[in-house]
């Protein structure tokens, strides 16, 4: 898979050299290009951003550079094009999984206000969002798009590692975390998870889950149980 960023920004990416994702560009797991959309810039001062028509404030982000630019990486349009924006469809676990199966994904990442809307007309597919917020710019949304993809790639997370049995994969938030040591500040690890009876921990994972996201996420509970037709778990 290959990733294509356009950004004002591009040394923000380099927060992601490090840890897992670090490593998975390191070891070609996939690929991530990151462009300047000043570099394409036709105007004698690079500028990448002008007044909106129509007054208000803020500046919004000059069409020429980014159509450019956008067009230089995929001239023959066979990238899904993303443009991270508040006013997108929000980023779920699905979309993460979609986005994860495709040979090349581009991210614009928008500043000020936003981009002028004929580019996104002419130029993007379909708009994204991280949440209900405005941002000073799309690139935090991008690395967190770019990071939920990359752990359903081949070979990122290590055999240690699944996308199997955590948050969101059974439709249900994950059961409680413990390692060593197993009394820490007086509290002690549930006695079930040091039983070695496999059968009893999954068992009391599936109801903590269960619980867990009765509390947190009644949106996540209500299709669950939907699903499975009763409370699945011994919940409180
Ligand atoms: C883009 C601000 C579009 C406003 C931006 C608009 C998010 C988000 C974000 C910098 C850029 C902001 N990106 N999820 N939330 N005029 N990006 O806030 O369309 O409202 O992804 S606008």
């Amino acid at each position: 898979m290959r990733i294509s960023v356009l950004t004002l920004f591009p040394e923000m990416f380099d927060a992601l050299k490090h840890s897992i994702i670090g490593r998975a560009l390191e070891e070609n797991k996939f690929i991530l290009d990151i462009h300047n959309i000043r570099d394409y810039s036709k105007d004698k001062h690079l500028k990448c951003d002008d007044y909106a028509f129509g007054g208000g404030c803020g500046m919004v982000m000059t069409p020429q550079p980014i159509f450019d630019c956008i067009n230089a990486i995929d001239p023959e349009r066979r990238a899904r094009r993303v443009y991270l924006s508040p006013k997108g469809r929000r980023l779920g676990q699905d979309l993460v999984t979609a986005y994860a199966g495709l040979g090349h994904l581009i991210l614009l990442c928008g500043h000020y206000e936003g981009v002028d809307q004929r580019v996104i007309d002419l130029e993007i597919d379909e708009e994204l969002s991280i949440g209900d917020y405005v941002l000073t710019g799309g690139e935090l949304a991008a690395m967190v798009v770019i990071d939920g993809i990359a752990r359903y790639l081949p070979g990122v997370l290590g055999s240690e590692q699944s996308t199997d049995e955590e948050s969101f994969s059974n439709g249900l938030l994950e059961y409680p975390q413990y390692t060593r040591p197993q009394t820490f500040n007086g509290l002690s690890v549930p006695e079930v998870l040091t039983s070695g009876h496999h059968g009893n921990v999954k068992k009391w994972r599936l109801e903590q889950s269960v619980t867990i996201t009765k509390k947190m996420r009644k949106d996540l509970y209500r299709k669950f149980t939907a699903r499975n037709g009763k409370e699945s778990g011994k919940e409180k």
